[in-house]
């Protein structure tokens, strides 16, 4: 690879600035069985069961009845050893393999069960986050989850998992909750997590305004709760659940959403904050532009589909032009612990090049950079313009 020496410089201050990864489905070890770690957990990721079922003649059914470690034999004999790991996917797994030191050519999983079963998890986790270049995360925590409420009662807290109350069962099941007593339900529950902010995945089809459930809800509960709270709102949108529900979690897909909800939302609860993620890249262009009209917007991560180097170049380039440093490039959206160490590896390795490009093309019309300058530049992308929004 050529790299030139500022894009040397910027990869040198990515790599030492510790990030604040501002969503993932990672829990604290406190949270026992919830916290997902090691290679059968890793090769059972939906991202690769999605890609499973293109190269392996199996059904759905016949795949959900293996266990657990019969799933994960099949993954990485299907993916990794009759195909070669080429996919963002894949090779993330080879990537973490790699930099816990273990050789990525065996034929078997035998010796990565072994090296798993040997960790004991609180050296292990502070290896993990070592290696990512991670401070702390932010966890994904459903109060209306029925495997996850009770273990609130006796968790400790751990500064490197910081908790969001999402609102999915709330605003897109059905639940018997009347706007008032919702809000008394999350002003208590947000309070008791000491969330970091509240958050919803939201399909392509969402409006807002409307005359549903889900906008009561909105304005008459979690609106009010998040500005008393001073915290920020996530709206995470264009998620279409279980299109091929056979799948499972991998049983998702992607849809076009109409921002003018984002508009209407920024422009008429002016005393909140929102957190905006799409997962359309067709939608990419005009959240840039919503957040120029908008300061209570911030855009954050290329989420899901979007988590690979030609989209996450397109869109951070267009949101440098578009924005400066205002917005919050990525988050890992990590399930298995041993994930941050790929994704993040993958955002720097990505980033370092594009901004590489900006800094080049300012020096061209007059200014150059110091390592100063990149260094107050990657510490608002990747710590500080999210430590302001949730005011922590
Ligand atoms: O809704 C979400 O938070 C999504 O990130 C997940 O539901 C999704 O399954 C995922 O893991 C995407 O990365
Ligand atoms: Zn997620």
């Amino acid at each position: 690879m050529v790299e030139t020496v500022l894009e040397a410089m910027v990869a040198e201050v990515l790599a030492s600035t510790q990030v604040i990864d501002i969503h993932t489905h990672l829990f604290a070890p406190g949270f026992g069985s919830l916290g997902l770690w090691g290679i059968d957990h890793l090769l059972t990721y939906h991202y690769l069961e999605a890609e499973l079922f293109r190269s392996a003649p199996i059904r759905p059914e016949a795949y959900w009845a293996l266990s657990l470690a019969q799933r994960a034999d099949l993954v990485w004999k299907t993916l990794f050893l009759v195909n070669n790991p080429i996919s963002e996917a894949t090779r993330g797994v080879i990537a973490v393999l790699d930099a816990l030191g273990l050789d990525t050519s065996a034929r078997t999983l035998a010796p990565y069960r072994e090296f798993f079963r040997e960790q004991n998890l609180p050296d292990h986790l502070a290896r993990v986050f070592k290696l990512a270049g991670i401070e702390s995360v932010v966890m994904t925590n459903d109060p209306l989850d029925p495997e996850e409420s009770p273990r609130w009662n006796d968790v400790a807290s751990d500064k490197r998992f910081q908790a969001s109350l999402r609102l999915d069962r709330l605003l897109n099941q059905e639940t018997a909750h009347k706007p008032a007593e919702a809000r008394r339900f999350l002003e208590g529950w947000a309070t008791r997590m000491r969330a970091v902010y509240m958050a919803v995945s939201l399909p392509d089809s969402f409006q807002f305004p409307a005359n549903d459930r889900r906008n009561q809800l909105l304005t008459g509960a979690v609106l009010p709760a998040c500005r008393d709270l001073n915290i920020p709102l996530s709206l995470m949108i264009g998620v279409r659940r279980q299109v091929n529900p056979a799948l499972r979690l991998a049983g998702d897909a992607s849809g076009r959403a109409d921002l003018r909800s984002i508009e209407t939302l920024c422009r008429e609860f002016p005393d909140n904050r929102f957190l905006v993620s799409v997962l359309s890249r067709e939608n990419q262009h005009e959240l840039c532009v919503y957040a120029r009209k908008f300061a209570n917007l911030m855009p954050f991560g290329c989420w899901w589909f979007l988590n690979n180097p030609s989209m996450l170049e397109e869109i951070t380039r267009e949101r440098l032009e578009m924005l400066g440093t205002s917005f919050i490039p990525q988050h890992s959206d990590a399930r298995i612990l041993e994930q941050v160490i790929y994704k993040w590896r993958n955002t720097r390795r990505t980033l370092a090049p594009v901004l590489a490009k900006t800094y080049q093309l300012l020096a061209e019309d007059g200014r150059s950079v110091t390592r100063a300058d990149i260094e107050r530049d990657v510490q608002r992308l990747f710590r500080t313009n999210f430590q302001n929004w949730t005011s922590r």
